[in-house]
């Protein structure tokens, strides 16, 4: 078991803006490794090269905790309207409200993009403290050997991305906390249109079609109860995961089946 890991991270920007970003939990070892490969990521962005790259190194001080992945699954949805269906009975039946998933489409697909996620109960009211930037998740990773067995079930199922792994490992993260009910994520990406729901009782439900083609909107809200707000919101941004197992990954599943629990193993 290796003494020393490090959090690292990297953002990168063309005039002003942000184009890209990757962040993990490595062994010391790896670091100059993912450092050529952060980099190198940053220099061919498709949204163009980046004029500034920034890389943070951080030794962590405290061991990561070890968790799986979520269960990852695909409901066949066509259109934004059978996704918000969707959504709604597998967010209800965790015992959100559905004024507060209307809130969340409402608020994520007219407003402003966030930095990172809104926090809100199950009523729907909003509870983070910086209610333009929203929550960021950072300081989660996955060990190599966890890596490779995800790129080989994602791979059988057409789906090994970078999108879809780093959003698994962010929704791993955050669902291990008993805090969190559910979440609904939308790219910001305008040619991403697959979103998704995640539960701990679900796991991670992919909705294609979530957005039309083109759509410049996007974010995240992860809806939360009971428990002290600070408290999640430390675990949420400093407390270093690690995902050293992989869950079940299954292809088209259908929501019967998923609300019957028969798509749990
Ligand atoms: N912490 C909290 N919120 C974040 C973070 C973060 N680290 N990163 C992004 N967000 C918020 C922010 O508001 C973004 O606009 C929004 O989420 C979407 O982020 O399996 O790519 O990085 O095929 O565009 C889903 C994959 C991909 C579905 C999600 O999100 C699938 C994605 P993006
Ligand atoms: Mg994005």
């Amino acid at each position: 078991m290796p003494r020393h890991y490090y959090s690292i991270r990297m953002r990168a920007a063309k005039d002003g803006t942000h184009i890209s970003g990757a962040e993990g939990i490595y062994e010391r070892r790896d670091v100059l490794d993912i450092i050529r490969r952060y980099t190198s990521r940053a220099l061919t962005h498709e949204k163009g090269r980046a004029e500034e790259i920034r890389l943070t190194i951080e030794e962590l001080k405290e061991r990561p905790k070890r968790i799986p992945s979520l269960p990852l699954c695909t409901v066949n949805t066509r259109n934004p309207q059978m996704v918000k269906k969707v959504a709604k009975d597998l967010l209800m039946s965790v015992g959100i409200t559905e004024r507060a998933i209307d809130e969340a489409f409402t608020a994520i697909t007219m407003g402003i993009v966030m930095r990172g996620a809104m926090l809100m109960n199950i009523e729907g009211v909003r509870l983070e403290p910086d209610l333009l930037r929203g929550v960021r998740v950072t300081r989660m990773g996955i060990t190599r050997s966890a890596s490779l067995t995800l790129a080989r079930r994602l791979g059988r199922l057409g789906l090994n991305n970078t999108t879809v792994k780093e959003a698994l490992i962010l929704a791993s993260k955050v669902h291990r906390h008993p805090m969190v009910l559910g979440e609904l994520c939308i790219s910001d990406d305008p040619n991403y249109t697959t979103g998704y729901v995640a539960t701990r009782r679900y796991g991670y439900v992919r909705l294609p079609h979530i957005k039309g083609r083109g759509s410049p909107y996007g974010g995240r809200a992860f809806f939360i109860t009971g428990g002290e707000v600070n408290t999640l919101i430390k675990y949420l941004q400093t407390t270093p995961v690690l995902i050293n197992r992989i869950g079940p990954c299954r292809g088209v599943v259908s929501i019967k089946d998923i609300l019957e629990g028969k798509s749990r193993h």
